[in-house]
């Protein structure tokens, strides 16, 4: 039997910190789901196609590696791609208190289990709002996205 992870999230876009976490995960499942939340009441920077997009260009490498998108419960989504293991990254205690509500609620709702995976130190100041926020005021942020990643923000928050 395959042995599934999902790694969930908004993705809005993806980072550096997120691709060190699915690439980890991948090296320890058969196969990894990136499970992108589809939030109509919360409107990203990026539409949900181009973090697709994103997302499909930067795990090219892992061949084991598939994106998906999803709404309502990720349990129920979970269920859906029989694919009972959340793995999520940790980068300080902060991540802590919340992530552990989630996980005990998931379980709780319907046996899914969720791994905790601690950041690359490097990465661990990292998230996708701070990358926004830099990048709008034109700070550099190419140590921290894909290349890709990087030349999407650039286009898509200094519109020539
Ligand atoms: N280093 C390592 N890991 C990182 C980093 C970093 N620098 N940044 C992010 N991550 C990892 C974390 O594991 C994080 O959880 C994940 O990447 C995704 O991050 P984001 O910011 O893209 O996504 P979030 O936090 O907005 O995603 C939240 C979920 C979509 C996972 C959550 O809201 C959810 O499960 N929603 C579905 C509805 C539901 O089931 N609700 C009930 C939950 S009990």
């Amino acid at each position: 039997r395959q042995r599934r992870a999902v790694c969930p999230g908004s993705f809005d876009p993806v980072t550096n910190g997120h691709l060190d976490i699915i690439s980890r995960t991948a090296r320890i499942f058969d196969e990894v789901i990136v499970a992108v939340l589809m939030n109509q009441s919360k409107r990203g920077l990026f539409d949900v196609a181009d973090r697709l997009e994103m997302l499909a260009e930067v795990t090219k490498p892992y061949e084991n590696v598939r994106i998906e998108t999803f709404q309502g419960l990720l349990v129920d989504f979970c269920r859906a791609q029989e694919a009972m293991v959340v793995v999520k990254g940790l980068r300080a205690v902060s991540d802590f208190d919340y992530e552990l509500q989630m996980a005990q609620m998931n379980i709780g709702l319907a046996g899914v289990e969720t791994l905790f995976m601690p950041t690359n130190p490097v990465h661990s100041f990292l998230s996708s709002s701070l990358v926004k926020d830099v990048a709008k005021w034109g700070g550099d942020v190419s140590a921290h996205v894909p290349d890709t990643v990087a030349r999407r923000l650039s286009e898509q928050l200094r519109p020539q």
